[in-house]
């Protein structure tokens, strides 16, 4: 036993004095833990501001201006996690031979800080790649993605508060550039480590460049990985869930559609003549996915607050929307008194001029200043007041 011990502990020190190489110091350790850190905080941030737009709790406030307020969170949520990727790789790639270590515990404090680290190498791996292939509209997993993506991100953050606050003495140490480093040779190896840090900042700069298009209109032209991309899609919108696969064209298509809305007992109907004939508002608002693209267009319609004024009910009202959808996970959204009370928060019956497309809502759908597109319902059948 004793000679297996030995020789498992010469073995893993030839792997571990193998694996040196100057892009493995602590400094270059510290330099990428100062960006993934701030990257981590930037998505929790935004992350459950999102979270809490689509789930809210008694507490929370809902921004309709700036217009593009969740444009803006969503897009930087999206593109600092893309770069956080390449960031995290590297870094797991400077660190793996501590991985090697022998004896791999040494005492509880030892194995505390390797546990927090094992827990918030495996939670970040598992929220970056799930999130990447969420921004693809693909779901592959049989777990609903916004609450484990949710979950994941508390285990996240707490695993790294006490990470930094067990690595807290080698952080402050290599926080700055030591003089005495600073003049020293450089160290020989394949990579120098200011070779390294360069390939994996150009690697993440491109990335965020080559994908950021799908959120933010000046880097469009750049966009070559992003799933979506701007101008594409029936009236040169994307389309996130099309009226065939949501399976509602017949309904939609009905020449005997009209909008139930109802508040107490006062019950009416319009059809799509009768709205067209109200008062039309237009506005420029983005719709603002949560996978990370947006477009903004020209939407005219029925502001919502004009429309349940006319069976009584105040501006600052609750609603329950409904769509014609027989199923599927945006079939019913509420919406807080402060997108009704807003006179930006449209029926829209058009959408840049034209009649809207079957695929972009026909015959109605909801756009809201500030709201997550997840909750720009589409093909509207009914709107209840709530209270
Ligand atoms: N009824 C209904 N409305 C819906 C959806 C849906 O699946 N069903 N998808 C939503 C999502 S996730 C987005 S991003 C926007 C996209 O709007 P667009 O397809 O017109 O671009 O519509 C929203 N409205
Ligand atoms: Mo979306």
């Amino acid at each position: 036993m004793d000679r297996m011990t030995r020789f498992l502990q010469s073995r893993m020190e030839g792997v571990s004095a193998r694996l040196h190489s100057p892009v493995r110091s602590t400094r270059l350790v510290v330099v990428l833990g100062r960006l993934l850190g701030p990257a981590f905080l930037i998505c929790f941030g935004t992350g459950i501001f999102s979270h809490y737009l689509q789930e809210p709790g008694d507490a929370t406030f809902f921004l309709t201006r700036p217009v593009w307020i969740y444009q803006l969170t969503q897009g930087i949520h999206i593109t600092v996690g893309i770069a956080a990727i390449p960031l995290l790789l590297a870094k797991l790639w400077t660190v793996y031979p501590e991985l090697l270590k022998w004896p791999p515990i040494k005492n509880v404090w030892h194995a505390l800080e390797r546990a927090s680290i094992a827990l918030f190498v495996s939670a970040s791996l598992i929220e970056l790649t799930i999130g990447l292939i969420n921004t693809y509209k693909w779901y592959p997993w049989p777990f609903p993605f916004r609450q484990t993506h949710y979950w994941l991100a508390w285990i996240i953050v707490g695993s790294l508060a006490l990470h930094i606050a067990v690595k807290l003495p080698l952080i402050v140490e290599h926080w700055r550039k030591r003089p005495e480093h600073a003049g020293a040779p450089r160290p020989a190896g394949r990579w120098s480590r200011r070779g390294f840090l360069a390939a994996v900042g150009l690697g993440s700069v491109a990335l965020v460049v080559t994908t950021a298009g799908q959120s933010f209109a000046w880097l469009a032209p750049f966009n070559i990985f992003a799933p979506r991309k701007m101008g594409t899609g029936p009236q040169s919108i994307p389309v996130n869930r099309t009226a065939s696969e949501a399976r509602v064209e017949k309904l939609a298509a009905d020449p005997l559609w009209a909008l139930h809305i109802n508040f107490r007992d006062q019950l009416a109907a319009y059809t799509l003549e009768q709205l067209k004939a109200m008062p039309l508002s237009e506005h420029n608002l983005p719709i603002a996915c949560v996978e990370g693209w947006s477009q903004y267009a020209n939407w005219r319609g029925v502001p919502i607050r004009n429309l349940i004024a006319l069976v009584g009910a105040p501006a600052d009202s609750l609603l329950k929307i409904t769509s014609l959808e027989p199923d599927g996970g945006y079939r019913i959204m509420t919406m807080p008194a402060a997108y009704t009370e807003d006179e930006q928060t449209l029926v829209a019956l058009q959408l840049n001029g034209e009649t809207l497309d079957m695929d972009h809502g026909y015959p109605a759908r909801i756009i809201a200043p500030g709201r997550p597109g997840v909750l720009q319902t589409k093909w509207l059948k009914s709107v209840e007041v709530l209270g």
